[in-house]
């Protein structure tokens, strides 16, 4: 029997693009718009609009949740629902209604409701405007958002996070072109990478400043990794893998829990003519205002060999001039999703935790896997045997035992999803919840899987 610490966090994620429908929406993120724009982009041509419909059938919904054992929620409270005026941070009171009743409803179920601030749903008026992201207004902006947000929330909401995968926003909008803008600018970026972190640190400055701190609550930011493994032992593959981890997660995790960003990273994006442009009153901000904990989402890991070529001309800078992926033969895959299974990175995932960032508490804030046609595995009650989403999530959670075993500080797991949502360019195609939900007809349907996680949590281990 493996035994998980006491008061660990059970439950899921999900986020409000992904699961709320856009009804009573004034605004419209980055997806709202893409959608509206080139719906031919996505999944069989299904947008956000309805998503799961957790707008309306929230109560329900946490019903649902609280009955298969879950104790936290996380989603994310959407700038475009929440603010009417993004410059003058004035809320809409639909918004303000609705999230209050949401939050309410979590606590009425017993279940912790954990905020995340931005889901990768920067509104579209403030990309055309400043440029997103790009803009330190737009970090100033999102501040304003956030203040709002513990205000109003804060009595209720202990749990805080400022963003959920940065580096997504990063990649998937200025460098491999599967979120809006979808342009390849390598300076863009990078500078947009420090602009995320130093809005983390902004946020988190704000939030400690403010009235909510007061009330017990913490907060911190959610990060994917994806562990880097090198090819082979050789020198090169070696280097290469160095340069992805501090790519893809170091950079990020630097800034949040040391406040500072890794020295030989910055040495290379300076050599490139890319660094960013930071003042030393910010970096003095990202210094001071680190996070109480962490959320670490962790799919796949990232397999990589020294570049097969290195190009002399590019038009963009890219941190693929220093790996190339590598496809291990005999690798697992999920090739619905296209990504390599492998649990054994979670326990490598808590052991730097615990030896190169201090230990800091933190939990696996998502984790799960996305299948197609899963109407291929129901039986004859109708009921989805997922079977290999239960072998998937006992993987995970063995390795994320020993890492707890081995002293590493996580206080919780949440699968990634409750109840099926809306996957951005992938829409409906992939199914990653406990909980089926019809599409069309809006009902939900518990899995094997969530009726199998309902005695992991009662037995708080298995
Ligand atoms: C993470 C995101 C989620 C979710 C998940 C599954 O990166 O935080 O929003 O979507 O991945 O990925 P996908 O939806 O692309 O299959």
């Amino acid at each position: 029997m493996l035994q998980f610490p006491e008061q660990f966090w059970w439950g899921g994620a999900t986020s409000g693009p992904q699961s709320e429908g856009r009804f009573q929406k004034t605004h419209r993120n980055l997806f709202d718009y893409w959608y509206e724009q080139e719906p031919e982009l996505f999944y069989d041509y299904v947008g956000p609009d309805t998503a799961s419909d957790v707008y309306h059938q929230f109560e329900a919904d946490l019903a649902l949740l609280a009955s298969l054992g879950h104790n936290s929620y996380r989603t994310s409270i959407q700038w475009t629902r929440l603010i009417d005026d993004f410059e003058m941070a004035l809320v809409n009171p639909d918004g303000l209604a609705y999230y209050n009743k949401l939050i309410n409803a979590c606590l009425a179920h017993g279940i912790r409701p954990i905020m995340n601030l931005h889901h990768f749903d920067l509104p579209i008026a403030l990309y055309k405007k400043y440029g997103g992201w790009e803009s330190k207004e737009v970090v100033d902006l999102f501040v304003a958002f956030a203040k709002v947000c513990f205000e109003h929330f804060g009595d209720r909401v202990k749990d805080w996070f400022v963003h959920n995968e940065p580096m997504i926003v990063v990649e998937g909008s200025y460098l491999m072109q599967f979120h809006y803008p979808a342009i390849v600018d390598g300076k863009k970026a990078v500078q947009v990478a420090y602009n995320l972190a130093l809005a983390t640190a902004k946020v988190i400055r704000a939030y400690r400043q403010g009235r909510a701190a007061s009330n017990n609550g913490r907060i911190g930011t959610i990060l994917n990794l994806t562990p880097a493994y090198p090819a082979s032992h050789s020198a090169a593959d070696l280097t290469a893998a160095h340069f992805a981890e501090l790519w893809n997660n170091e950079l990020f995790m630097d800034a949040a829990v040391h406040g500072k960003f890794p020295e030989e990273l910055v040495a290379v994006l300076k050599k490139d003519g890319v660094l960013w442009q930071a003042t030393s009153e910010e970096l003095a901000i990202i210094a001071n205002n680190t996070v109480d904990y962490l959320g670490i989402n962790f799919y796949h890991p990232k397999r990589v060999k020294a570049p097969n070529v290195i190009p002399v001309i590019s038009p963009s800078w890219s941190p693929e001039w220093y790996y190339d992926t590598y496809l291990m033969p005999g690798r697992r895959m999920n090739v619905d999703k296209g990504w390599e299974i492998y649990p054994e990175a979670v326990y490598d995932i808590a052991i730097k935790m615990r030896d190169q960032y201090g230990n800091i508490p933190w939990f696996l804030s998502e984790n799960g896997v996305g299948i197609s046609r899963e109407d291929r595995y129901r039986d004859e009650r109708g009921q989805i045997q997922d079977d290999y989403r239960i072998q998937f999530l006992k993987e995970h959670l063995t390795y994320l035992h020993k890492g707890i075993q081995e002293g590493s500080n996580c206080f919780g797991y949440h699968v990634w999803t409750p109840i099926d949502c809306w996957s951005w360019l992938n829409a409906y195609k992939n199914r990653y919840g406990l909980v089926e939900n019809n599409i069309h007809t809006q009902i939900r349907r518990v899995k094997k899987s969530g009726y199998w996680l309902k005695k992991v949590i009662e037995a708080n281990g298995f």
